[in-house]
């Protein structure tokens, strides 16, 4: 049977990290009321689905990906009341709301947790992975060994993340039967779809050396995913994503994930985390056609994204985040927002937000890159480790919105907010941006309702013109009926020519005349061509 994503091509999702999106209580913590509250900015923007970073109960380690109770609200964020308005108001507005599932690891403090830990006979200890000695010398993704010691079973615990993020064993059935219910307890309260955290990392082998891709990962995401009850459930799992773990995942002839985020493109501009590199658009040209190339030839649901909580912003990398931010914000928007996919996008992308330059560590709360920090320090000059954090923390996306250029940025009333405002919030804020000449803002808008007045632009095929051509990104999307022409002009001023004429329905510069001729250094331009 052939997958249905139909519904799903219609869909425009607005990620939120809800400690940074807007407080409503004035303890400089965002929450959700504070999400409510901004329903109708979501809405008129564009998107329709709103995909919320972790709320559950948490000791916040790593801000709620250390969950401690899945079935609660933290109370920094508000109570359960709180979540189903918010859902129900939602609702009311067309917009659908995707939680964060987060089942590879649980917090330290969580009930499982406290009991396994407790002694070697507890019936919880088999949730989680034990050794009498580490049984390999994984590192952690946040710095040191991958196993910590618990005195009270004198044996060593899993963690990929934190300290206080132990790994679940997943290889344990009755663990699998917690996350279901977990799950159908959110789908029976209403929510449209989940956003599943490292999922490849549930299944590893420890003989093989795997700490994720294991032997049973697909085995566990269809009994986990593949179930009746989540037929019309949205899923987007962040999983290893080469071509082939993709269509293991997502193929027409599984049953697990509707989706996976692909993010080759985003590893364009760096070496690991904290290097920059050179790099062109025309580099991340290439990732995103192949991969609308393969998506198409597999019908397979593609996820279109620059930005998220986990890295810098794009446009600071690959684009030009000074004289021409409003240019290269919109051109890089209309590069990957316009392709056959689900738009992705952040809070702070629309505003064309930026990476900050801080040169205290106290600004600085990311568990990654404080991490790296204490690890790194004494072996790197101070300032080039600042430097590096500052590329690469993803505290850049982190910090809180700023809605206005007042001194708290309408985001609280708190004289501070939980982590500083970006250093450049004074002159990038939503207010300032509604303001100009030009506003991303209103480009965002515009190029949302294009998508959603044309169906082409949803259903139709992705097809690039002159590929050989650089520092340019031409492609149509196109079925029996409609054809729309898409140019997007990288860093420099170049002429075009050889392309189809039609009638103008969106530009970045106020574009006069047609297709063909000069364009400005990251001047995009739509066109309706005639048939
Ligand atoms: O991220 C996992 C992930 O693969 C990385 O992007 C992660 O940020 C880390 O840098 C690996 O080097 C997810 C969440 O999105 C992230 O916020 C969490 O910290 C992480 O899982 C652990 O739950
Ligand atoms: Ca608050």
């Amino acid at each position: 049977m052939k997958k249905e994503f139909s519904d799903c091509y219609d869909l425009v999702v607005y990620q939120i990290y809800p400690r940074s999106f807007k407080d409503s209580n004035g303890d400089g913590i965002g929450d959700l009321l504070g999400v409510l509250s901004k329903l109708d900015y979501i809405k008129e923007l564009g998107a329709n689905a709103i995909w919320l970073c972790p709320v559950f109960k948490s000791p916040q380690c790593d801000n709620g990906y250390d969950v401690s109770d899945y079935r609660d609200i933290d109370p920094m964020y508000g109570t359960m009341e709180d979540f189903e308005r918010l859902l129900a108001a939602a609702h009311e507005k067309g917009i659908k709301i995707i939680m964060d599932f987060v089942a590879n690891h649980t917090s330290s403090e969580h009930e499982w947790f406290r009991q396994a830990r407790s002694s070697k006979t507890n019936p919880y200890h088999d949730y989680y992975y034990w050794a009498d000695t580490p049984l390999n010398d994984w590192r952690a993704e946040f710095g040191g060994s991958a196993w910590e010691f618990n005195a009270a079973t004198n044996e060593y615990y899993l963690h990929s993340f934190a300290v206080g993020q132990p790994d679940v064993n997943w290889t344990n059935p009755k663990v699998r039967d917690e996350f279901k219910e977990i799950i159908d307890f959110w789908v029976e309260k209403g929510v449209d779809g989940f956003r599943c955290d490292v999922l490849d990392h549930v299944s590893k082998d420890f003989e093989k050396d795997l700490r994720r891709n294991g032997p049973h990962l697909h085995e566990y995401i269809n009994e986990v995913f593949g179930r009746e009850n989540l037929k019309n459930i949205y899923t987007v799992g962040e999983a290893e994503t080469t071509e082939e773990s993709i269509l293991a995942t997502c193929g027409q002839d599984r049953n697990e994930l509707k989706s996976v985020f692909q993010f080759s493109h985003l590893a364009v501009g760096r070496i690991g985390r904290y290097t920059p590199a050179p790099h062109r658009l025309d580099d991340v040209k290439n990732i995103l056609t192949s991969w609308q190339d393969f998506t198409a030839k597999h019908d397979l649901l593609y996820v279109l994204l620059t930005d998220n909580h986990d890295r810098p912003w794009f446009n600071s990398r690959v684009g030009n985040d000074r004289e021409l931010r409003y240019e290269s914000a919109t051109n890089i928007a209309t590069t990957v927002f316009l392709l056959k996919g689900i738009p992705f996008i952040y809070e702070g992308q629309e505003i064309g937000a930026a990476n900050s330059v801080f040169s205290d560590l106290s600004a600085f709360n990311d568990v990654e890159c404080l991490g790296y920090y204490f690890e790194q320090k004494g072996k790197i000059l101070e300032d080039k480790l600042l430097e590096e954090i500052n590329f690469g923390s993803r505290d850049n996306t982190r910090r809180p919105f700023a809605w206005d250029g007042s001194a708290t940025h309408g985001f609280t009333t708190a004289s501070a907010p939980w982590l500083p405002y970006a250093s450049r919030s004074d002159e990038i804020n939503l207010e300032a941006d509604l303001k100009g000449k030009h506003s991303v803002w209103r480009y965002y808008r515009d190029l949302f309702a294009l998508r959603r007045d044309r169906e082409v632009l949803r259903r139709g095929e992705f097809r690039q013109l002159f590929p050989e051509r650089e520092n340019c990104f031409i492609y149509l999307r196109e079925n029996e009926n409609e054809k729309i022409l898409v140019v997007c002009n990288f860093e420099n001023e170049q002429t075009v020519e050889g392309l189809p004429e039609g009638k103008m329905l969106l530009s970045n510069l106020d574009r006069l005349g047609g297709a063909n001729g000069k364009y400005a250094p990251y001047e995009c331009a739509v066109y309706e061509i005639w048939k």
